[in-house]
């Protein structure tokens, strides 16, 4: 229950940061390490947050195998599917496992800019991402406009590299598009501002036309597992 409360206090402080913390009522949650563990990594956390970020922290049992946190960036939709008279109202649903997360509807708008955040807690990097993009209707149900999965290993297998010291713009790996994946075009994991990005441009499957861009980043967290030891 102390943990509970803690995060709906910090909720509270940060209008900008909606917390989706999925708990998980285990005997973790009863020992005094397991909380301070759980409030050291959400103050970490606030302190390296950006605007307009919606985050999802996985429960005490699954943090024990944590290897930190990844912000998708997304940026923009393009050209997407017509599902009112003339236009749109569309927003994004990521999920990964248990997690879901949700951008912001922007209105009346088939090329839309979201610069919004959304971070997964990441376990298992060999789990996929899948994203739907709906039509937000007030009076009936959303309708959808499209999908995509994308895969993160090439972008985690970057970021266990040792890249520090690389001049600004070298790219790291590139994952062509393929009949397998949802690139619309060559995605290059690159390190950029001294960290590594990946910028994802995913051509939505199930509907008529509509892609996404999107740009991946990693957050270590003090006390996770981490990505070096493996
Ligand atoms: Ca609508």
């Amino acid at each position: 229950m102390s943990i509970q409360f803690s995060i709906r206090e910090k909720k509270y402080k940060n209008t900008k940061i909606k917390w989706r913390v999925a708990f998980n009522k285990s005997r973790h949650f009863h020992t005094t390490n397991s909380i301070n563990h759980f409030r050291n990594i959400i103050n970490h956390y606030l302190s390296v947050q950006s605007h307009n970020e919606s985050v999802s922290l996985v429960s005490a049992i699954q943090m024990d195998n944590l290897l930190g946190l990844l912000r998708i960036k997304v940026k923009r939709g393009i050209n997407l599917a017509v599902r009112d008279v003339s236009s749109s109202d569309p927003y994004i649903i990521v999920k990964m496992a248990k997690q879901k997360l949700k951008t912001r509807v922007v209105k009346k708008d088939i090329n839309p800019e979201w610069n919004e955040d959304l971070t997964l807690s990441i376990s298992d990097p060999n789990i996929p991402i899948h994203m739907t993009v709906y039509d937000y209707d007030m009076f009936s149900l959303d309708d959808k406009m499209g999908d995509a999965d994308f895969d993160i290993k090439p972008f985690v297998e970057a970021v266990k590299m040792k890249l520090d010291g690389l001049p600004d713009g070298t790219i790291v790996t590139k994952v062509p598009a393929s009949r397998t994946n949802c690139l619309s075009e060559e995605s290059c994991v690159m390190w950029k501002d001294g960290k590594v990005v990946q910028d994802m441009c995913l051509r939505l499957r199930n509907v008529e036309c509509g892609e996404v861009e999107i740009q991946l980043q990693w957050i270590n967290l003090p006390g996770s597992k981490g990505l070096m030891d493996h």
